[in-house]
């Protein structure tokens, strides 16, 4: 049992350090502003399992919108929160 229980927690414990997010490369194609919503094209994003492509997002905070702008270059960090692909950190790539 104690043995099952060791198993179980590494499990999860992976699973969790898996699905971590981590800084991806994209760029600003649209933002609006109106529905808290940014379009980027982006590189694979590896804690959602998703590949290269162009895609709507929503952002954690409207305010993430005013400091970037269409055709710039960024770094990002995205999730799903509550069932939404959400940017969750966004700066201009340096
Ligand atoms: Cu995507």
């Amino acid at each position: 049992m104690r043995k099952f229980l060791m198993t179980a927690a590494i499990a999860l414990f992976s699973t969790v350090a898996l699905a971590q997010a981590a800084p991806v490369d994209g760029q600003v194609t649209k933002i609006n502003e109106a529905q808290g919503k940014i379009t980027l094209k982006h590189g694979p994003i590896k804690n959602l399992d998703m590949d290269g492509m162009t895609m709507v997002f929503a952002v954690g905070d409207p305010a993430m919108l005013k400091t970037v702008k269409v055709g710039d270059k960024v770094k990002f960090e995205a999730d799903r929160v509550n069932g939404r692909l959400t940017v969750t950190k966004i700066s201009k790539a340096k």
